[in-house]
């Protein structure tokens, strides 16, 4: 599937050193990196395209774009994935409650997505490929889990074909003929495991699982859901497995980060990784990089319980979307933070404090507009906010480094200071 418009991002004197991100399995701030070539390939969960883009999505999103950004810095080649989740229960049940056909809602939703990302600046993933357009290859991985001896079949009765079954990954069976163990991704002890596999989409209690946290890899056909004929029976892939297939078959073993927000932890990301490491005898990613939930109202926006703040409604009500970004990057990527109108109206303002630094429109520090001073030498402040992104992305720090500068030096146009704000935060001052 094609992504959207790339962007040209500035070259800076110098260079960034490696990142330092934390990793949520180790539990620690490691450097992103698998091998020490100067190499990066990031996998980053997509959307499920239905109700897209809230300001959590975008948070997520800016936030692996900032580690991409930093990691160009630093003089990576970076290969960065993603998928969309085109076929979900979810996006299915919405379809039928509104009387969409499935695949316009997600072609449209899809759309709407790449229109915010683009208008974000988020730079493009090099590969984003719907589940649709991978079905015979899942199937195919599904089908190997089968010859190995990873997955099991369990009867699904109520299949369009009553002599059908649905496909589990057996868990027991991968932590005994792979490296990949339950629990070293999230660390979570068992009474967690069950609970988020509850909430988020598993099925604890389906009859003859052999494990309650075994996860579904393929889904026999059920009447008036869609379904593709396979080797391993006509059906429709399982969540985690799509994103081990997209990510093994686009990076290789080559998967430096898999990222998405906190609620992947458990169980998407423990499973894609158990899937994908019994399909390759290795261990799956070399970093978990997860981000912080971005609330509203009191709650987790999300899609279920409706609170959302959506990227095209605040631009259709004419929010430059640069502030919307300064309002995501004024937060650590990993905490959680509820998104307000104070928070909009504070990255608004400091977009004008900072317009100062391009030598053109917005008011001085000290209010002496017309009193520019060309050509600043802005070498400090750079190093600063490399230093800040480079120590687990610290958006927030780099952002008060900047203000800090702009406040010392009022009425100072500053062109590295624009093209550090550009290529590292994604800012385009100069537009
Ligand atoms: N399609 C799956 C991933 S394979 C999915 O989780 N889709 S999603 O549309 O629900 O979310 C897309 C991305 O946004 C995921 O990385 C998810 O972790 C992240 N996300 C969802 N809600 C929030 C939120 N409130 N704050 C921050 N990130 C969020
Ligand atoms: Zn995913």
């Amino acid at each position: 599937m094609h992504s959207w418009a790339s962007l040209p991002v500035p070259s800076l004197p110098g260079a960034s050193t490696p990142p330092l991100v934390f990793d949520t399995a180790a539990q620690r701030l490691s450097l992103a990196e698998c091998s020490g070539d100067n190499k990066a390939g990031v996998y980053v969960c997509g959307i499920t395209p239905y109700d897209a883009t809230h300001l959590g999505h975008a948070a997520t999103y800016i936030a692996f774009d900032t580690l991409q950004r930093v990691w160009r810095d630093a003089g990576y080649d970076v290969r960065y994935v993603q998928n969309v989740t085109d076929i979900d229960d979810p996006l299915l049940e919405r379809a039928t409650a509104t009387g969409v056909d499935w695949r316009d809602l997600a072609a449209e939703q899809t759309q709407l997505f790449r229109d915010d990302m683009e208008s974000l600046r988020v730079l493009p993933p090099d590969e984003f490929i719907a589940v649709s357009e991978v079905i015979d290859e899942i199937a195919d991985a599904v089908e190997q889990l089968v010859d190995t001896g990873y997955a099991y079949s369990v009867p699904a009765p109520s299949a369009v074909d009553p002599d059908a079954a649905d496909v589990y990954f057996d868990i027991a069976r991968a932590e005994s003929g792979t490296p990949w163990r339950l629990g070293q991704e999230s660390n979570y002890d068992a009474d967690t495991m069950l609970r988020f596999f509850a909430e988020r989409g598993g099925d604890p209690d389906r009859e003859g699982k052999r494990n309650r946290l075994d996860p579904l890899l393929w889904l026999a056909a059920r009447p008036g859901e869609p379904s593709w004929p396979s080797r391993v029976g006509s059906g429709r892939p399982g969540w985690h497995v799509e994103c081990s297939v997209i990510a093994l078959r686009h990076l290789g073993d080559a998967v430096t980060v898999q990222g998405g927000g906190s609620d992947l932890i458990f169980p998407h990301h423990e499973m894609s990784a158990g899937h994908a490491s019994a399909l390759t005898g290795k261990h799956f990613a070399c970093i978990y990089s997860h981000t912080g939930m971005v609330a509203y109202q009191g709650e987790k926006m999300s899609k279920s319980l409706g609170n959302l703040v959506l990227v095209s409604r605040l631009r259709e009500r004419g929010v430059d979307p640069r502030a919307i970004r300064l309002a995501v990057l004024a937060h650590h990527y990993r905490s959680d933070w509820e998104w307000t109108d104070a928070v909009l109206d504070e990255a608004i303002a400091r977009l004008a404090r900072w317009q100062s630094l391009t030598g053109s429109a917005g008011d001085g520090a000290d209010g002496a507009l017309g009193a520019y001073v060309a050509d600043g030498d802005a070498s400090d402040l750079l190093a600063a906010v490399r230093k800040h992104l480079g120590f687990d992305l610290d958006t927030p720090s780099a952002l008060d480094a900047i203000d800090d500068w702009v406040a010392a030096h009022p009425g100072t146009a500053a062109p590295v200071a624009v093209d550090l704000i550009d290529a590292l935060l994604g800012i385009d001052l100069a537009r």
